[in-house]
């Protein structure tokens, strides 16, 4: 599929919009993963011994953070190389990371959900369709990178 230069615009304009807002977004992201999958909760070292979600968890920001701007990045490679392109070792430790934690397949498309979700609560009337389709083939791609990386390390 050919990522247009449009939405890469359309991703790059909104992460700009939202990263002004990291850590209202960062809970955001959390609480839509976790109303959609519960049971995602005792994966998370930063949630797993406490009731609620932290409120200022570093971690956790910088976490969430860097899954919409790798999902960013993603948008900009796609249109620039048509594919993803991470670097070999920042692939190798994310596959190792998510495999250790017991992530499988059907957990992508909750976490993708919930950053669509998100997106769209952040930005109220700046959303739109075409913005919320060209995240989420950012995302799938960068998605499928990833679990290709996890079926070669299993
Ligand atoms: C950790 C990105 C999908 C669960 C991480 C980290 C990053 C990341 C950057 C931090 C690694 C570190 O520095 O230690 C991504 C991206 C994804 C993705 C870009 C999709 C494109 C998922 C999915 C799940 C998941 C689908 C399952 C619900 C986790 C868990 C950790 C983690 C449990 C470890 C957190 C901790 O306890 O420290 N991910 N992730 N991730 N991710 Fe993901
Ligand atoms: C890690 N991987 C996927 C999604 C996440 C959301 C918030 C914090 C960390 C994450």
């Amino acid at each position: 599929m050919v990522f247009t230069e449009h939405q890469e615009i359309l991703v790059k304009e909104s992460w700009e919009a939202m990263k002004q807002n990291v850590p209202e977004l960062s809970l955001q992201f959390f609480t839509t993963i976790l109303e959609i999958a519960p049971a995602a909760k005792g994966m998370f070292s930063f949630l797993k011994d406490s009731d609620e979600i932290p409120q200022n968890n570093p971690k956790l920001k910088s976490h969430a953070v860097k899954v919409f701007k790798m999902t960013c990045e993603a948008a900009i490679q796609l249109r620039e190389k048509d594919k993803v392109d991470i670097p070999e070792s920042t692939l190798k430790y994310l596959g190792s990371v998510h495999l250790k934690k017991g992530v499988i397949d059907p957990h992508f498309e909750v976490v993708k959900e919930a950053l669509l979700r998100t997106i769209k609560d952040a930005l109220g009337e700046k959303w739109s369709e075409e913005m919320c389709s060209a995240w989420g083939e950012a995302y799938d791609q960068l998605a499928a990178a990833i679990k290709a990386e996890m079926k070669e390390e299993a």
